[in-house]
């Protein structure tokens, strides 16, 4: 059952020139529309996610939102909303979640998807698995027809303890797909990307799509020394894209 689209909304008129960064304003204040008073909003993160969290900060200070909990997905994001004002908690004191929303790296026709090109794939996912309603906001390179098929990385989150192991053992998973398994770094130096956790992060590149995703998932999440990974299976009930035309939304 692929998501149903429901439309173009926002016509560009051929006065109006929208930059990229304009229409991922746009969609994220779209998706900030879903929010009502009295809340518990799980806070994405990535550029795409930072403006909804900007925009719930405006709507509380206007006082056309109150009483809102905010539940961060990174620290970044933590830091981002404290300076907002926006009231915080975690999913200790509040295990269930109204509502989230957060961008994302791929979007297949089915509303999977993959996260985690950022870092932050654990903390969202918990956040997100908690979450009544998860709204993703992208632009519309991030569609892709398979996960996998941007070429892009798919990232999992390993312990540093013998990550070389681990990430040997992920490409043998995925070896008829063709996979490449690249620990991520970061700065000239090259020095290992760690996570808000402490963590590594293993980018999986595949040359051909690795088939049964809920297949795929169970066996990453087997290995031991896995902690999670960014492919976020039946979790995105809305996803709102901004392309060159407007925004459409494709509800689960
Ligand atoms: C986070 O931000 C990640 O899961 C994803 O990797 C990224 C998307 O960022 P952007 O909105 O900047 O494209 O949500």
């Amino acid at each position: 059952n692929a998501a149903m689209d429901a439309g173009i909304l926002l016509p560009s008129s051929p006065s109006v020139v929208f930059t990229q960064d304009d229409i991922k304003k746009i969609a994220a204040y779209k998706a900030v529309e879903y929010v009502e008073s009295g809340m518990v909003i799980g806070l994405g993160t990535g550029s795409t996610a930072k403006l909804a969290v900007d925009r719930i900060g405006e709507l509380l200070r206007q006082g056309k939102l109150k009483d809102i909990v905010g539940i961060p997905t990174s620290k970044i994001t933590h830091e981002q909303a404290l300076s907002l004002g926006i009231p915080l908690s975690d999913l200790d004191s509040h295990p269930v979640v109204d509502l989230a929303i957060d961008g994302a790296d791929e979007v297949d026709p089915f509303l999977n998807l993959v996260k985690g090109r950022g870092g932050y794939l654990l903390r969202e996912k918990m956040v997100e698995s908690a979450c009544k309603k998860f709204i993703v906001v992208v632009d519309e390179s991030k569609l892709v027809n398979y996960i996998g098929g941007s070429g892009l990385a798919m990232p999992v989150e390993v312990i540093q303890f013998c990550w070389k192991f681990t990430a040997e053992r992920l490409r043998r998973l995925f070896e008829e797909a063709g996979c490449v398994a690249k620990l991520r770094t970061f700065g000239e130096k090259e020095e290992p990307f760690v996570t808000d956790n402490g963590n590594f992060i293993v980018d999986l590149y595949f040359e051909r799509s690795i088939g049964d995703l809920k297949a795929a998932s169970v066996a990453i999440l087997q290995l031991a020394g896995v902690v999670e990974h960014g492919m976020f299976l039946d979790m995105a009930t809305t996803v709102i894209v901004a392309g060159e035309l407007g925004l459409t939304v494709k509800n689960k």
